[in-house]
């Protein structure tokens, strides 16, 4: 899978892109990520990327020529299966949708900063927006971050034990039960001595009615 993320501030991808099991899979080879910088394709003197609204009120708007020269490049280079722009008003992501965005072969991510992108963009290159969360960030960076994290992780073979992610939170609807390691007693804190028994029939007997209980507790709408 490759994934193109286009943004005005590359460098916070640097980070979160280059640890662990991201940085594993990138180096498997099982994800390509690539970073453009929206700043390289503006032609202004400047390198304006941004300007006023036509509506007046606070805030920049992202232009959309130095955008397009970027998307149009990249379109003419691959095809690609889905071309998402992050911003508080799109879809919230859900585990749903990052197991269907796993499954593509090229996806483009346009980050929005200041007051957003202008809508020419939207309706003309973009095919999903997806946002994190009913919470306002300061650009779409941290937001594409999270996408792709969520999403490349899914991507077969990212983790090393197959049935991991199959058991995550959200995976059927439910969150995941208690998970416990050695010592079995720490301070009198004890280990559910069912976890010890070997008895594995039992053992997924309980983990399926905490993952039950705890679903219950916390995450009621989550049962339907
Ligand atoms: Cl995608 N962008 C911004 N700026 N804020 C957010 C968000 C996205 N998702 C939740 N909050």
């Amino acid at each position: 899978m490759r994934i193109d993320i286009l943004t005005l501030f590359p460098e916070m991808f640097q980070g979160p892109f280059s640890e662990s099991i991201i940085k594993r899979a990138r180096e498997k080879g099982a994800v390509e990520l690539v970073c453009h910088n929206i700043r390289d394709y503006s032609t202004n003197k400047h390198k304006k990327v941004d300007d006023y609204a036509f509506s007046g009120g606070a805030g920049m708007v992202m232009q959309i020529e130095p955008i397009a020269r970027l998307i149009e490049k990249l379109k003419a280079e691959r095809e690609y299966d889905e071309i998402i722009y992050v911003t508080p008003d799109g879809s919230t992501l859900n585990q749903g949708i990052a197991n269907q965005l796993s499954l593509k072969g090229n996806i483009m991510i346009l980050c929005g900063h200041y007051k957003g992108v202008d809508q020419r963009v939207r309706d003309h290159y973009i095919t999903m927006e997806l946002s994190i969360g009913d919470y306002v960030l300061t650009g779409g960076e941290l937001a594409a971050a999270v996408i792709a994290d969520s999403v490349i992780r899914l991507i077969p073979g990212v983790i090393s034990d197959e049935t991991s992610a199959l058991t995550d939170s959200f995976q059927d609807n439910l969150l995941a039960p208690p998970v416990y390691t050695r010592p079995a007693d720490f301070n009198g804190w004890k280990v559910p001595d069912v976890l010890l028994s070997g008895d594995a029939k039992k053992i997924e007997a309980w983990k399926e009615e905490q993952a039950y209980k705890r679903t219950k507790e916390r995450r009621p709408d989550l049962l339907g």
